[in-house]
C-alpha cells in the first residue's frame, strides 16, 4: 500500500491543480502557508501535540488539526505521548490544565464561562508551550477554530494572548426545511437532511455542516420549517433526528424541532388541541420524554402558531403563553425550552400588520415560563431589505426575548444577486431602544446586558441547500459567516467580520481585500436603492418576494403592494403616526416623538412611517420625487460598480469562484436596472412629474414589466 502513496499525491495534485474551487470548503479551506517564517513557527507547533485528555470533542480537534496540517504544510502533523518531551502545542480544559496556570489566570478563563477559551504562550521550566484552553472541550474546540483561523489569515502570533467567549446563550440556525426535502425560502438546493435515507445512512456532509457552524460557534440548529409538520415527531422520525444529534453533541451543537401545535389532533386522535386540556397536555408530555429518550440533550421546540393560518391557542380561546407555557411544562424537567415566534399575522386582523406583534404580546409580558424565549424577527414587517427595529424589543421586561434574522435573502435577491447583510443586522443590533433605559440597545437586550434576561438567543434563517457551495450565491457563505460572528457577539463590527471572511476565503492579496470588502459593504445599501428606498417596503411579487411588484393586486386587503406604498396623486408612503395607524407610539417616546416629524425621521425610514407629497423637500433640496428616482438610479450604477470592481480580479481569483460570481453580478444589474426602470414607471403614473434631469431614463413600457416573470421561483411555499 506504502509504495503507491507517491502516486495518489501525484493524482492528487495533479486534479487539485485543473480541478476549479467549488466553494464547498467554505471559510475553512486550509490553504499552504505562504509566508516562511509563519510556516516554521505553525511547523513546529504542529509537529508536537499533546492532548490533556480523552474525549469526542477532542477527536474532532484531532482531525480539524490533521485536516488544517495538511492543508497548511502539506504533511500529518505528529502528536506528542508525553506532555514536556517533545510536545509544544498543548490542548485541553481549564482544569486539565489547571497546575500551569496561577490561580489568577485560572480565575479569570473561568469567568469566560462554558463556552469561553483562552489562548496563548505558557513558559514551564523555561520552555515555550503554545496552549489552547476552554472551560469546557467544546469550548476547546472553539479556542483551535480561533487559532486556526489566526494562522489562515497570517494573523497568529505566538506572544499575543487572546480570549473570547460567546455573550448570546443560543446561538442558532433555524432551518425552514420540509419533510420532502424542499426548503421554504431556500435557493440553494434541497435541504441536506436526507430524511428517507436516514438514520442508515448518514451523509458525509452532515459533519462538514457541523464543523462550519461549530467554526462560528452556532450550538443549536432547529431542523424542520416553522410551517411545521407533525411527523417529525413521530418515533421513527425522531430515530433519524437522533443520528443527526449524535453527530452534533461533540461539536457543541443542540438539535431543536418545530412542533405543530395541532400535533395533538393529527396524530396522537384526540379531538382537541387546547394548551388547557389534560390529554393535550399527556400527549406532549409523553412525546416529550420519548424524544428525550432518544436525545438527552434534546434543545426544545420552536414553535409558529396562529399566524399565516398555522394553528395555535388562540382556536380555543388561549393565548400565546398559556400555549407556549403547555409545552414549557413537559419540557422543563429534561431542561429542554420553547423558542415562541413572535411572527404572528392573522388574515382577519386589517389594521396596520406592523402592530400586531406587540397588541398580542405585551399584554402577555411576565406570564411566560421561564424555559420560553419569544423570538421576534429583526422588524415588524417581514425581513425587508431594511426595516427600522421592531419595537417589541425594549417594549417588555419581563419577557425573555430572542433575535431572528433571516440569513437566506428571501427579500434581497435570493441566491442570485450578492448583498452582504453583516450591516444591515449591524445597524438593527446598534439601535437604541431607550427602554428600559435610555443607553438600551437592541444588542443589549438580545445578549441579556441592557435586558437582564438569562436564556438569550439569536437565531438566524439558514441559506444552506445541497448545492455544491451549501449557499447558492458564494457571498452567500458570508452571510452565514456574519450571522455566526455577530450572535456569538452582538457588538462586533460587520466591517470587521467582513474582512475576517475575505481573508479565509480568498486569502491575503491586499487589492482582492479591499475591492471585495468595498463590494461587501456598499451591497446592502444598493439593493435597497433600487428595490425599496427611503422606507418604501413589500413592493415585491406576491408569491416569490424576488422581483418587483409594485402593482400587485387582489387577495387579501392587507397583504399588497398597494397597501404598503399607498401612492396616490398626492404622494406615497405609510401613515404610521397617530394620523394614520399609530404604529410608531408603540416604540419608545425618544423615538416616536421625533419621527412623527418628518424632517426629523431618518431619511432611510420616511415613507415607512409617513405619507409624504410628491413636491416634499428632501435634506438635499430635491423634491421626494426626485430623490426616489436618485435613489433607485444609485443603486443601479452601484451595482454596476460592483462588477467593475470585481472584474479587476480576475487575475487574482480562481476562474470557477471568479466566473460564478461574475455572471451572478451580471444578473445583478439587470434586476437592478429592472426593479428601477419598472418602479419608477409604475410611481410615474401617480406623481405624474419628469423623471430628475441626472438619471437614466427607464426604458419601456409599464405592462411589459407587469408580466409575470419569475412562474417558477424556488423556495415559494406551497398552497399560499
Ligand atoms: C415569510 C415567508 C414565509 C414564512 C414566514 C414566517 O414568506 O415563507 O413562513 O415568513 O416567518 O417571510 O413564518
Amino acid at each position: 500500500m506504502k509504495n503507491l502513496f507517491p502516486l495518489i499525491l501525484c493524482l492528487f495534485l495533479f486534479t487539485g491543480h485543473i480541478q476549479a474551487n467549488d466553494g464547498y470548503k467554505l471559510w475553512l479551506d486550509y490553504q499552504p502557508i505562504e509566508h516562511a517564517e509563519l510556516e516554521q513557527t505553525v511547523s513546529e507547533l504542529f509537529s508536537g501535540i499533546y492532548f490533556y485528555g480523552e474525549n469526542p470533542s477532542y477527536d474532532i480537534i484531532q482531525k480539524e488539526l490533521e485536516l488544517a496540517s495538511q492543508g497548511f504544510l502539506n504533511k500529518m502533523p505528529s502528536y506528542s505521548s508525553e506532555r514536556f518531551q517533545g510536545a509544544n502545542l498543548w490542548v485541553g480544559t481549564r482544569e486539565e490544565l489547571s497546575q500551569f496556570l496561577g490561580l489568577e489566570h485560572q480565575a479569570k478563563i473561568k469567568a469566560l464561562g462554558e463556552e469561553g477559551y483562552w489562548r496563548g504562550t505558557i513558559i514551564h521550566e523555561g520552555k515555550n508551550y503554545y496552549a489552547l484552553i476552554g472551560n469546557s472541550p467544546v469550548a476547546t474546540l472553539y479556542a483551535t477554530f480561533d487559532f486556526l483561523k489566526s494562522i489562515q489569515s497570517n494573523t497568529f502570533d505566538g506572544s499575543i494572548e487572546k480570549s473570547d467567549f460567546q455573550k448570546v446563550k443560543l446561538r442558532m440556525l433555524n432551518h425552514w426545511d420540509n419533510l420532502d426535502r424542499t426548503v421554504e425560502r431556500g435557493y440553494s438546493g434541497f435541504s441536506i437532511w436526507d430524511w428517507h435515507r436516514l438514520p442508515g445512512y448518514v451523509d458525509p456532509r452532515y459533519i462538514d455542516y457541523a464543523r462550519a457552524n461549530a467554526s462560528l460557534g452556532i450550538n443549536a440548529v432547529s431542523l424542520t420549517n416553522v410551517n411545521a409538520n407533525a411527523w417529525i415527531l413521530r418515533e421513527d422520525f425522531v430515530e433519524k433526528v437522533k443520528v443527526l444529534a449524535d453527530i452534533f453533541r461533540p461539536y457543541g451543537i443542540q438539535v431543536f424541532l418545530t412542533a405543530r401545535f395541532s400535533a395533538p389532533i393529527e396524530m396522537g386522535n384526540l379531538e382537541t388541541a387546547d394548551p388547557l386540556d389534560k390529554q393535550v397536555q399527556n400527549f406532549w408530555k409523553e412525546r416529550v420524554d420519548m424524544i428525550y429518550e432518544a436525545i438527552p440533550d434534546f434543545g426544545g421546540f420552536l414553535v409558529k402558531a396562529n399566524s399565516e393560518g398555522q394553528p395555535g391557542p388562540h382556536e380555543y380561546g388561549r393565548n400565546h403563553a398559556e400555549g407556549a407555557n403547555m409545552l414549557a411544562d413537559a419540557l422543563s424537567p429534561h431542561g429542554g425550552i420553547v423558542i415562541w415566534r413572535a411572527f404572528v399575522y392573522s388574515h382577519e386582523i386589517d389594521e396596520d400588520r406592523h402592530k400586531q406583534a406587540n397588541l398580542e404580546f405585551e399584554p402577555l409580558d411576565g406570564k411566560f415560563q421561564d424555559n420560553v424565549i419569544v423570538q421576534v424577527k429583526n422588524g415588524a414587517i417581514d425581513f425587508q431589505p431594511r426595516e427600522p427595529f421592531h419595537p417589541l424589543f425594549g417594549a417588555v421586561k419581563e419577557t425573555n426575548l430572542g433575535m431572528e434574522f433571516q440569513i437566506t435573502q428571501e427579500y434581497l435577491g435570493q441566491a442570485t444577486q450578492l448583498v452582504y447583510l453583516g450591516t444591515m443586522w449591524e445597524e438593527i443590533l446598534q439601535s437604541k431602544t431607550y427602554r428600559p433605559t435610555a443607553s438600551n440597545t437592541v444588542a443589549g437586550i438580545i445578549d441579556g446586558s441592557d435586558s437582564k434576561q438569562n436564556l438569550t438567543l439569536m437565531a438566524g434563517v439558514s441559506n444552506i441547500g445541497t448545492d455544491r457551495n451549501w449557499t447558492g450565491h458564494l457571498f452567500g457563505q458570508s452571510n452565514w459567516y456574519a450571522f455566526g460572528q455577530l450572535a456569538w457577539d452582538p457588538d462586533r463590527s460587520a466591517e470587521e467580520v467582513s474582512e475576517e471572511w475575505i481573508k479565509l476565503t480568498f486569502g491575503q492579496k491586499a487589492e482582492v481585500h479591499s475591492k471585495i470588502k468595498e463590494i461587501m459593504l456598499t451591497s446592502h445599501e444598493a439593493a435597497v436603492n433600487y428595490m425599496t428606498p427611503l422606507g418604501l417596503h413589500h413592493l415585491m411579487g406576491r408569491s416569490h418576494h424576488y422581483g418587483p411588484g409594485p402593482w400587485v393586486e387582489g387577495g387579501r386587503a392587507d397583504w399588497t403592494s398597494l397597501y404598503y406604498h399607498r401612492a396616490d396623486s398626492l404622494g406615497i408612503g405609510f401613515d404610521r403616526t397617530e394620523t394614520g395607524s399609530g404604529a410608531l407610539e408603540q416604540y419608545a417616546s425618544e423615538i416616536s416623538q421625533k419621527w412623527t416629524n418628518p424632517k426629523q425621521t431618518p431619511e432611510k425610514f420616511l415613507l415607512w412611517f409617513h405619507h409624504l407629497p410628491w413636491d416634499y423637500e428632501m435634506q438635499s433640496g430635491n423634491t421626494l420625487w426626485e430623490e426616489i428616482g436618485l435613489h433607485y438610479d444609485g443603486g443601479v450604477k452601484t451595482a454596476r460598480e460592483m462588477r467593475t470592481q470585481w472584474r479587476q480580479l480576475e487575475n487574482q481569483i480562481d476562474s470557477a469562484r471568479f466566473s460564478h460570481v461574475d455572471q451572478l453580478l451580471g444578473i445583478q444589474i439587470e434586476e437592478a436596472e429592472w426593479w428601477r426602470n419598472s418602479s419608477l414607471l409604475y410611481f410615474q403614473t401617480f406623481a405624474d412629474r419628469p423623471f430628475p434631469e441626472s438619471i437614466e431614463k427607464p426604458e419601456g413600457d409599464l405592462e411589459f414589466y407587469k408580466q409575470q416573470r419569475f412562474p417558477f421561483a424556488p423556495g415559494i411555499r406551497p398552497n399560499w
